[in-house]
């Protein structure tokens, strides 16, 4: 860096190794800010890695030399700061005893030579987890942080732009890892391969939808206990029903699937089984039971998974759920969901019967602690004790969390799940 008069000093960008045009995608710091040394002034992006420029010396920072989304390389002037004694002014890169020379290099091979370089154990994932070992957005005071409190940066969910990981991120991991509410391990990351090496490639960006949704997938994953309990039942007399009811369906102008019944069953059999219409509490030591009954559906729109929820399903007529299934899916389709139509779900119905299958293993929407996989009903021959008789058979898959329900509830669960759906004249008594 140069020196111009009044102590006024240029900062430059560091030695970025490699890395060539990149783009300034965050301002830390606006003319006038009293900045110490290290204070982050802007960060900067290459296509593999993020970094904070730091301040080299304190002082007040005169001129930002840059705006967002400027490209710059090594020995661009990007600040001037009115600093103190020439004397206070250091490299803009710590030495190594403090902190590794910012490099743009793969954040997974920089997460990897942090990793190597810390002795501490690796620490408990913090509540929010995020991408494993896939791209680590912290600056060096943040990775320094880590480093000290043996956080592992690559199981901790940045809440800065972008998803870049802050000192609170850092916090409130620790926090959360001493307090008890995070999870027991982090995990080890999966490899990082580049796979242009073998073929042709194409990189296909996810939605905010999607990448939000796998962060839920992935806190259920790591979190809850899964066990999928897999049954049929024979759905031939609701089905019958159901298909008696298509002139009034279409005078009504509702399209009256198996999904409803399949609901409000799901509701009755809740009110029977208050555990699985339930959470833990934070400290996974007590159930909080719920005293209403509302039930997401899964929604595939092009954006993603969503699921709305529709409110106190055990006091409403199968016609009313199923206005409401269109209405909902409709929204969501149309990206009109509001956020109220998300929240309060005490158990989902996951369905892929127009698709097809026998069975999956549906995932929990945590925090609730169970989930209904629905497949497609096919025609079997099921044995009556007598003979062979052609049945409409519904696939059903329940997943519960074993930590609030125990085998023989979920169970018996499917089993009255099972029998309500074969006759469905049970919902009323
Ligand atoms: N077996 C056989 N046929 C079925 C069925 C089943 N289990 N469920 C629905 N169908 C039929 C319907 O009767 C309808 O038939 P017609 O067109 O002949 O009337 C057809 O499949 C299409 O139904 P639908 O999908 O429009 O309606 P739905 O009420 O069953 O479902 C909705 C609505 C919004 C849940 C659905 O459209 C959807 O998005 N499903 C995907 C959910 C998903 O992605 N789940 C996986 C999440 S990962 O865990």
């Amino acid at each position: 860096m140069s020196k111009t008069a009044e102590h006024e000093t240029d900062v430059v960008i560091p030695d970025i190794g490699e890395a060539e045009d990149v783009e300034v995608i965050e301002l830390c710091v606006a003319p006038g800010d009293a900045v110490e040394v290290d204070d982050p002034l802007i960060v900067i992006e290459s296509d593999k890695a993020s970094m904070e420029v730091p301040s080299p010396f304190a002082g007040t920072l005169r001129d930002l030399k840059v705006v967002l989304g400027d490209v710059v390389n090594a020995g661009d002037v990007i600040a001037i700061i009115a600093g103190e004694a020439d004397g206070e002014a250091r490299e803009a890169v710590d030495p190594a005893d403090e902190e590794p020379a910012p490099s743009m290099a793969p954040a997974a091979e920089t997460a990897a030579v942090e990793r190597a370089a810390d002795p501490a154990p690796a620490a408990p994932a913090a509540p929010a987890v995020g991408p494993a070992a896939d791209r680590v957005y912290a600056g060096p005071a943040v990775r320094r942080l880590a480093r000290e409190l043996g956080a592992d940066l690559t199981v901790i969910r940045g809440s800065g732009p972008r998803g870049r990981i802050l000192k609170d991120d850092v916090k409130a991991f620790v926090k959360a890892t001493m307090t008890g509410t995070g999870p027991a391990a982090s995990l080890p990351g999966v490899p990082q391969i580049d796979f242009a090496r073998f073929g042709p490639v194409e990189e296909l960006p996810l939605t905010r939808l999607e990448k939000r949704g796998g962060e839920n997938l992935y806190g259920s994953w790591l979190n809850v206990v899964h066990v999928t309990q897999h049954d049929e039942a024979d759905v031939t007399e609701l089905e019958a029903f159901r298909k008696s009811l298509a002139t009034e369906g279409e005078a009504r102008g509702t399209k009256l699937t198996p999904l409803p019944f399949i609901m409000k069953a799901c509701a009755e059999n809740l009110r029977k089984f208050p555990r699985l219409n339930a959470s833990l509490n934070a400290r996974a030591d007590g159930l909080i039971l719920k005293r209403y009954h509302h039930i997401g559906f899964a929604v595939d729109t092009e954006e993603g998974l969503v699921v709305p929820v529709i409110r106190d399903v055990d006091r409403k007529g199968v016609w009313q759920i199923a206005d409401e299934v269109a209405s909902l899916s409709a929204s969501a389709r149309e990206r009109r969901l509001r956020p109220e139509d998300l929240q309060g779900g005490c158990f989902t119905v996951s369905s892929l019967g127009r698709v097809g299958g026998t069975g999956f293993t549906p995932i929990i929407n945590a925090p609730e602690v169970g989930i209904l996989g629905v497949g497609r009903l096919v025609m079997k021959p099921v044995w009556d004790g007598l003979e062979f008789r052609p049945r409409a058979v519904l696939p059903l898959s329940l997943s519960y969390d074993h930590r609030a329900i125990n085998g023989v509830e979920g169970g018996t669960f499917m089993v009255e799940l099972t029998r309500l759906l074969g006759d469905i004249r049970r919902l009323v008594m």
